[in-house]
């Protein structure tokens, strides 16, 4: 039996006989994983012979067995547990050590550790053949984000960086440029949170997504496109948008025709955040221009579903529809079961701490606003509660700068910028 050494704690090797394995404690081995499901081949000890002389030589055992063909996440998770709980080095094996190896191997690429593509060189550099990890990455692992949501609590804005374990690239969803209505200063404070999380864990930026014009803070696509060189993007029907508040604003020299951006989604678009697929889903009723971004088994549905405690969106803001609404919630509920459903804020109930993940299988079976609700019932619910809502404190602010993309307005001869508000425009003064 020849030993490899992987890592400090971790060696794996072919097919240990008993005697083999009696011997390893005076090796300096502490544990034993047999990743070889019995019965393999007729020399084979099998598991109840393996923890026999193992415990009998003072080692842990586990039994992880595995076929090349049908390993999972769990048999992953099980193998690190092994490893982990391990008080010493540990011995891995199963026929040649490749299964063993791959385990590991996934394990590190998942948890970020390593990239995918150094899989193949790790293995060959040490006599193993390693294409079986490559191959279950690209078809599993590399198809769930790893999700990091940055609170806002001055907007209860839910940013996300959304980053791919195997490549190291990252989208950043929906960034909040700090804004303060009273003094009229901005700041940067979220996105440079932002920017020291993605060089804290060497990611690259490749896209900056909003998921729709915002109503009540401004954008920081611009400034961390400005900073990272990222492409930038929203829905296409963010002309729409445009269209209709460039006459809100009365502001003739406004483009719309979205150039603002450097792409424009539409229902159904494919791109790729590394190696993981993402599609696009049209879902308006929030705004004209809402769109979803599905990024592997991850939903980023921003005002549309809340948490499950807390609803859903309203749909009264110039371009909403609680009809519309709904068809889109509807869409997003046709998502598998375990999709995770990341929301873009958080109203925080009765105080609770701010919270922005569930699965579309809990906002199914628990949101109020859904569980057991009809179409009608819906628009009825979201109509009656909309009519209640004061308008956001910023919406005027906000829209003349994201539908330019999160650009603050030109400067002007003296050097300052200024926001410019239309008078009895809009309609849900709270004068009491
Ligand atoms: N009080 C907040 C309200 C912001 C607001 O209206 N948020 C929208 C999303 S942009 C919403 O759907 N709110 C639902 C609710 O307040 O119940 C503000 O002034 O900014
Ligand atoms: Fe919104």
């Amino acid at each position: 039996m020849s030993i490899v050494v992987v890592s400090e704690k971790l060696s794996v090797a072919p097919q240990p006989g008993i005697d083999e394995i009696r011997a390893l404690s005076g090796k300096g081995f502490k544990a034993l994983i047999n990743n070889r499901p019995d019965s393999e081949d007729a020399a084979q000890p099998g598991t109840r012979a393996e923890a026999q002389a193992a415990k009998a030589a003072g080692l842990s055992y586990s039994f992880i067995p595995v076929k090349p063909d049908n390993i999972t996440e769990a048999d992953v998770r099980a193998f690190q547990h092994a490893l982990d709980a391990a008080d010493g080095p540990v011995l891995a094996h199963c026929q040649s050590g490749k299964r063993a190896l791959s385990l590991y191997l996934i394990g590190e690429v998942l948890d970020g550790r390593m990239a995918a593509d150094a899989v193949a060189e790790f293995g060959r550099s040490r006599g193993f053949d390693t294409g079986l990890a490559a191959a279950w990455l690209q078809k599993h692992g590399a198809q769930k984000p790893q999700v990091k949501g940055f609170f806002d609590k001055r907007t209860w804005s839910v940013q996300y960086v959304v980053s791919d374990p195997a490549t190291g690239k990252c989208a950043i969803i929906d960034p909040v440029l700090d804004f303060d209505e009273k003094s009229g200063q901005t700041a940067t404070i979220n996105a440079d949170a932002i920017l020291a999380y993605i060089s804290q864990n060497n990611l690259t930026v490749e896209w900056i997504l909003d998921t729709h014009p915002h109503a009540d803070h401004f954008s920081a696509a611009q400034y961390l496109k400005e900073k990272t060189g990222a492409q930038t993007a929203i829905g296409e029907h963010v002309v729409a948008v445009q269209a209709l508040w460039k006459g809100i604003y009365n502001w003739p020299e406004l483009a719309v025709d979205g150039s603002q951006w450097d792409r424009l989604f539409a229902r159904g678009d494919r791109f790729k955040l590394g190696s993981i697929d993402a599609h696009v889903l049209f879902s308006p009723g929030h705004t004209l221009a809402s769109v979803t971004y599905v990024i592997g088994d991850a939903a980023f549905v921003h005002d549309t579903l809340f948490m499950p405690d807390s609803g859903t969106a309203r749909a009264d803001f110039p371009g909403g529809d609680a009809g519309i609404l709904w068809q889109s919630i509807q869409e997003i509920l046709a998502l598998p079961d375990e999709t995770r459903i990341f929301t873009g804020h958080d109203y925080q109930p009765d105080d609770r701490a701010p919270r922005w993940e569930s699965t579309v299988a809990q906002q199914k079976a628990s949101n109020p606003h859904i569980a057991g609700v009809s179409e009608a019932a819906f628009v009825d619910l979201r109509t009656k509660r909309d009519k209640t809502l004061p308008m956001p404190k910023l919406i005027l602010h906000a829209l003349q700068v994201n539908i330019r993309g999160g650009r603050l307005p030109e400067p002007e001869a003296n050097g300052k910028r200024y926001l410019k508000f239309p008078l009895d425009a809009l309609q849900g003064a709270a004068w009491q």
